[in-house]
């Protein structure tokens, strides 16, 4: 049965979907349905009328979290998911983290740079901008530098859930002409070149840029 994405391809939630087909290889549909003024058939599927939604056949699944944990049951190889109790914790830790918390100040420069004038004919707030990059993110910064530590990657030092949870947050920053200061983070600044390079990242994030910039004009 063939998988169906619903959700534009610029949502974060959407893009950490996209990250795990592309690292199980798994083909699927794309509808890149934005979530303004979503149809009752929609909310029937997803009752917040948020993106993603994954349609498997007759089988429904909305948002992101538990499509991942889909993907990852349905196509087991290679896993995303540590299987250790302690990692497996910490990995989901990381996707709350990132999901719920550390969202709020990453997708800013995107919000008032990107989305703002480009999507919504709207001017961005600068002041929202540095009130993200000085006040709210450089201590998710530190917390991250500290948790990484020595290691490539955040939890039993292989690549999981939980740097796609994180990196796709990155992709929203980095759209938004944001970048992590090396000389003060040197650890996370090049810890997010290594979630860029990999090559779902990296396919993706060409993909929204070329879209980006047509859409900009
Ligand atoms: N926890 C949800 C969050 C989804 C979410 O907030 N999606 C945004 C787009 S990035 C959305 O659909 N917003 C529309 C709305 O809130 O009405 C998930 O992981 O799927």
């Amino acid at each position: 049965m063939s998988l169906k994405l619903i959700g534009a391809a610029i949502s974060p939630f959407v893009r950490k979907v996209r990250v795990v087909l592309a690292e199980k290889a798994l083909s699927y549909d794309h509808d890149p349905m934005v979530p303004f003024g979503v149809s009752d058939e929609y909310k029937r599927m997803h009752p917040l009328g948020k993106i993603p939604v994954l349609v498997d056949g007759d089988k429904i699944i909305p948002d992101s979290s538990p499509i991942c944990v889909y993907l990852e049951k349905t196509h087991p190889d290679p896993a995303l998911y540590p299987s250790e109790a302690y990692e497996l914790a910490r990995a989901l830790w990381f996707e709350e983290y990132a999901d719920a918390g550390f969202i709020a100040g990453t997708i800013i420069p995107f919000q008032e740079r990107i989305l703002g004038p480009v999507f919504f004919k709207r001017e961005g707030d600068e002041a929202k901008v540095e009130a993200a990059l000085n006040e709210t993110l450089p201590e998710h910064f530190d917390y991250l530098e500290r948790e990484l530590g020595e290691n490539d990657w955040l939890v039993g030092n292989r690549f999981s859930i939980a740097d796609i949870a994180t990196g796709t947050q990155f992709v929203s920053f980095s759209h938004g002409r944001a970048t992590v200061d090396a000389k003060r983070w040197p650890g996370l600044a090049a810890y997010v070149d290594r979630v860029f390079a990999r090559p779902s990242f990296k396919a993706i994030i060409e993909e929204e840029q070329a879209s980006l910039k047509s859409m900009a004009g």
